[in-house]
Formats: structure tokens, C-alpha cells, sequence
């Protein structure tokens, strides 16, 4: 900034203050201000969050921030999906304060169902963020010098780009092939965009008089089913294809064809119980690699799998018959999870099974059940956002209002996207159906995903959500310690631990399910002997010790670790000279150890 403009600012800025609050001004010169004058901050490297990336491009701008934020950010691949596309990550981390594995850490992917494509901007939107705003805002320093963060934008490459690339429709699944008809063959007739248009549409035909859907009076774009007993002139003839094999089908079998997201192996279940879920857990390359890196990484204490849409904040069980989790688990989910629905405006927290839908063998639930991380799977985007006021809500409730329910999307298209977003039924000559109309469907980036604008905003309202969960993941502290000498070379030696986090060291459901190790407080001192250890119940309130009843007590198991806001004080009695090294070792809280000199 000028000198010119600091004078104009500070001038302006003192006679606002003046005329708010009446202070005299005496006429010095203020101090010249730090931050420039403009909105703006500047930013090392931009990046754009108004539209969606192929994996090429999202891999480019995850390198672009590691060239710049070389000492904090390392770019790795977990594997290669079925195409052979690169399974990409970044990994978070500030090595002046240790190394990623030494750290709890958030794991954080999108796009495991290759049509949800968003949450891939959110990803690269958060490794970001989080460098832009190292140093700068005091919360973002503290979270990447305390936590690590494993960032996967895609976990779904083939789909990704099958997506971004094509019209969009059947990318859900990634390209493993499947016989989705039975009948042999893999894949051999998927939709096709007959107009070249880009999207695949909806077929009508016109037969006055023989039909059983007409147009909308609201809308002539829309077709609506008519009352029993009437007629209409049109019927629906499928999607927009033709039978390329003639067994009188269209579209019956696209490449892929499974659910991508029901091959992990907690609670998974074969096809004839669940389809799509592949013949056995980890048989599809993309599952397999994220779950060979989560495996490799027991530090992860918490993970988010960001899906569209809905505007839900989901967590598992993902099937009733599983149960509840245990009461301490839900307690912490419940305290983040509502926490995200004050983040994310029309979003619900919500149980996965009886919320949303019945998942076997989903990510949540691996996480959750077989490997002790506190996973959340976002819903991304909710269609009431189109009309966000309580007064546009009221009027939606008027079914003859532009904006009702049946109509709200193409007034949307028409006004706010200027038509961009919804096809016009045409006229097409289909070589199998005759004379036919085309038309009526959204465009790709409309519905599933918020209108450009509104994206960097989404991407912003779910990394706070997320890094609000990084925050609250274990923090095992020491605090407090105390020394007294009980008589010749026999110490006492109290030390409070801490968790003043949301979410225990072990999830209840993962110490009665033995898949995370316990914790680990060991005693180490050249000569000395610990003659008893116990839980001080207040250190405030004298009160008898809970002593503890293990074969080694310089190596005390917890197998329930410590739980969320835990502070406790481990009391002990040792015998010997010199000092001793208290540590407190918890994979997925850290590791914290103190050296106590008895005197
Ligand atoms: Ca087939
Ligand atoms: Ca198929
Ligand atoms: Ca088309
Ligand atoms: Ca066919
Ligand atoms: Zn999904």
C-alpha cells in the first residue's frame, strides 16, 4: 500500500470512530497498519473452486501445492485403480513437530461413487486452505502443528473421469467389468447420447390419445403422470440409447455396474443379500488400496467420505441389525455431529440404516467397526438450497407458485442459470422407436451438485465441519505431576493425564471388538522398582485408590484407553534414586512422556 492511501484509510477509519463513539482525536498520526488495505489476502497459489476438476487437473493443482508448501505437504499414490489411473493423496504435516505417523490423524477422501464428484474440490479446497492459513489464523497453526491429515480427492479415478469426460450418466460405479443383465457379456450396451448434446436425456413419444402422461400445466417441460381412468398423448419410452444387442433393452448394461462403496469388510454382504457388492470384500483395486493405506496407518483416528447429495452428516451403523454403537461412542458422535448441522445449514445428522438406507459393508462402517476411526460420510448439497429464505420456503409451500417443488428446478435453470442447465425436448429420428422426442434432462453439473457459485462456499462450510472433527480426535496430555518423598528412596509420584478432546483414545467398539491397541503408560527408571500403581479418583477430594491390578506395572495396559475429556491422575509408589520416565504411548491420541526427578 501507498503512503498516499495508509493516510486516506487512517483518516477515514478515525473520523468513523469519531463519529461513532464521539472520542476527541488528537490529531497524531496512528500507527501504520499491518494488513494491506484490500479484502483481498494474498494468496501463494490459486486455485479455482467454482467448477470440477478431471483427475488430471486435480492431480496438477495437488502438485502445484506441494511445489509451494514443500515442507509440509508430500504427495503420494495409494495404488491404481482398474483403468490404471493414479489413486492420488496428500499428506498434511508439519515436521518440526514430528513425523505424520506420530500424530492423530484425519483421513479425508471423496468420490468413491464416481458421479459424486465434489467432494474432490473440498479435498484440494482443504490442503488449500490449510497452507494459505498456516501462520496467519492462530486455530488453522495449531491443527497442522497438533494433527496429520491423509487427503485422497478421488478414490475413484475411472469414474471421476468417466464423468467428467462423458455425459455424466452411469459413473456412479467405477470400471471393474460386471454382467449387470446376466446374460454373458460384460458391459455391452450402456446409454448413448444419440443427439450429441452432451447429456443423456429422457425419450418421449407423441400418441395422442394412447398415452399415459401429458405435460405439466405448471410447466410444459414437465411431463406428469395422468389420473387413473384419463389418457394423455405421450409416453415415456427410457432413456435416452438405443438396443445395441436386441434383446429389446436399453441401456441394461453400462460399463461397471456395482457399488463401489459395499466392498469393504465390515458387514459385507454377497450380491444376493446386496448387489454390487462384488464377490468378496477388497476385491476391487480402489478398495483394496484405500484400505492397504488405512491399515498401514493406525494413527488415523478419524475419517470423512464426502458423497452427494442430500445434505446429510451420516455415520454408521450402516445396517439395524449391527445395533447401536456403544453409549461413549454415540456421545462423542453425537457432539460432533451436531455440531456439523449448525455448520452446514440444511444439512441433518443422521444414522446411517435408519436415516438413510441399509449399506453393507460401506467405508463408515470398516472404519468404525474394523479398524477404531470415528467416520463420517457427508451428503454434500441439498436441493432446498436453491431457495434458502424462510419466506421462499413458505411460498414453495403454494403448488401454483413458480418455485413449488415440481417446477423449483427449471425456475432455477431458467433464472438463475440462464437456461444453461435443462435441455429442450427435440425432435429426433430413432432408428428402433420411429419419430421421438429428446429432452427434458438436467445437464451433469445440475441437481447432484450445487450451481457453481454456491460451490465454494460448500467447500468451505464442510472443511470447517471436518477440521472441527480433526480437532476433536484424541489428544492424550500430561498435566500436572507431583513428587513426595515417603521415606528413605520410597516415592510418591502423582500425574495428571489428560483427553480434553470430544473422542476417547479407543472407541468402546473398537477395544470390545480388539482392533485397536490398547494404550500404553510405562514407568522407566534406571534401578527403580514400582512398588504400586493406582487411580487417584480427585485429586481435590482425599479418597481411597483404586489400585492397578496388573502382571507389569511398568507397562500398564488401557485397554478402553482414556475416554473424551478424560482427566485423571495415575498415582505411584516406586523405590529407587534418581529420576524416571513417565510415558503415556496411545496410537490413535499420540504419545507424551515426561521425565520426573525424585526428590
Ligand atoms: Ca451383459
Ligand atoms: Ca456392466
Ligand atoms: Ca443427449
Ligand atoms: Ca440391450
Ligand atoms: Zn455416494
Amino acid at each position: 500500500m501507498n503512503t498516499k492511501s495508509r493516510v486516506v484509510t487512517a483518516a477515514f477509519l478515525l473520523s468513523s470512530l469519531a463519529a461513532l463513539t464521539s472520542v476527541t482525536v488528537s490529531g497524531q498520526a496512528r500507527p501504520a497498519q499491518k494488513e494491506p488495505a484490500s479484502s483481498e489476502r494474498t494468496y501463494k497459489v490459486k486455485l479455482d473452486f467454482n467448477r470440477w476438476h478431471d483427475v488430471a487437473e486435480l492431480q496438477a493443482d495437488l502438485r502445484t501445492l506441494e511445489k509451494a508448501y514443500p515442507k509440509f505437504l508430500k504427495y503420494i499414490s495409494l495404488g491404481k485403480s482398474y483403468d490404471g489411473r493414479e489413486i492420488a493423496a496428500m499428506i498434511v504435516n508439519n515436521p518440526d513437530t514430528g513425523a505424520d505417523t506420530s500424530k492423530p490423524a484425519m483421513y479425508i477422501e471423496a468420490n468413491i461413487h464416481g458421479n459424486e464428484v465434489q467432494g474432490g474440490e473440498i479435498c484440494v479446497y482443504t490442503v488449500w486452505y490449510l497452507m494459505e492459513n498456516y501462520g496467519k489464523i492462530d486455530q488453522i497453526t495449531k491443527l497442522v502443528n497438533e494433527r496429520a491429515f491423509y487427503i485422497v480427492p478421488t478414490v475413484n479415478p475411472d469414474g471421476r473421469d468417466y464423468f467428467m469426460h462423458g455425459s455424466g450418466a452411469g459413473s456412479r460405479t467405477g470400471h471393474f467389468p460386471v454382467d449387470d443383465d446376466g446374460d454373458g457379456l460384460f458391459d455391452e450396451d450402456g446409454p448413448e447420447d444419440l443427439n450429441g448434446n452432451g447429456v443423456i436425456e429422457q425419450i418421449r413419444k407423441y400418441v395422442p390419445g394412447q398415452g399415459n402422461m401429458r405435460k405439466s400445466a405448471a410447466d410444459p417441460r414437465v411431463l406428469e403422470a395422468v389420473k387413473p381412468g384419463e389418457t394423455g398423448d405421450y409416453v415415456l419410452l427410457g432413456q435416452e440409447g438405443t438396443d445395441h444387442d436386441g434383446d429389446g433393452r436399453v441401456g441394461e448394461d453400462p460399463p461397471g455396474g456395482y457399488d463401489p462403496n459395499r466392498n469393504f469388510a465390515a458387514d459385507w454382504q454377497p450380491n444376493y443379500v446386496q448387489s454390487g457388492a462384488m464377490d468378496y470384500p477388497f476385491q476391487l483395486p480402489e478398495a483394496r488400496a484405500v484400505n492397504d493405506f488405512l491399515m498401514a496407518h493406525p494413527n488415523i483416528a478419524g475419517l470423512q467420505t464426502y458423497h452427494n447429495n442430500g445434505g446429510m452428516i451420516l455415520r454408521s451403523p450402516g445396517a439395524e441389525w449391527i445395533g447401536e454403537y456403544p453409549a461413549a461412542d454415540v456421545r462423542a458422535y453425537d457432539e460432533i455431529g451436531r455440531m456439523g448441522e449448525r455448520m452446514l445449514p440444511f444439512y441433518r445428522y443422521i444414522v446411517i440404516w435408519s436415516g438413510l438406507y441399509t449399506v453393507h459393508g460401506g467405508v463408515t462402517d470398516w472404519g468404525n467397526d474394523g479398524l477404531g476411526i470415528v467416520s463420517f460420510s457427508n451428503e454434500l448439497w441439498n436441493e432446498e438450497q436453491y431457495f434458502t429464505s424462510p419466506e421462499l420456503k413458505e411460498q414453495q409451500k403454494d403448488p401454483n407458485s413458480p418455485i413449488s417443488p415440481r417446477v423449483a428446478n427449471q425456475f432455477f435453470s431458467d433464472y438463475l442459470e440462464f437456461g444453461d442447465q435443462l435441455t429442450e425436448w427435440k425432435e429426433f429420428d430413432h432408428p428402433q422407436f420411429g419419430k421421438v422426442e429428446i429432452g427434458g434432462g438436467f445437464k451433469k453439473t445440475f441437481g447432484r451438485v450445487p450451481p457453481r457459485f454456491m460451490n465454494e462456499e460448500l467447500c468451505h462450510r464442510n472443511m470447517a465441519f471436518t477440521l472441527y472433527q480433526a480437532d476433536q480426535l484424541p489428544q492424550v496430555r500430561f498435566g500436572e505431576s507431583k513428587v513426595e518423598k515417603m521415606a528413605d528412596g520410597v516415592y510418591r509420584i502423582w500425574i495428571d493425564i489428560t483427553n480434553p478432546k470430544v473422542v476417547p483414545t479407543i472407541l468402546a467398539k473398537a477395544a470390545s471388538n480388539n482392533v485397536v491397541r490398547p494404550d500404553l503408560l510405562t514407568l522407566d527408571g534406571k534401578g527403580v522398582e514400582v512398588l504400586s500403581a493406582s487411580w487417584v479418583p480427585s485429586k481435590w477430594r482425599p479418597a481411597v485408590a483404586q489400585a492397578i491390578d496388573q502382571h507389569d506395572l511398568k507397562r500398564i495396559m488401557l485397554r478402553n484407553g482414556l475416554s473424551g475429556r478424560a482427566a485423571r491422575t495415575v498415582q505411584y509408589f516406586v523405590k529407587g534414586t534418581g529420576s524416571v520416565t513417565v510415558k503415556y504411548d496411545s496410537i490413535k491420541g499420540g504419545t507424551v512422556q515426561k521425565t520426573i526427578v525424585l526428590q
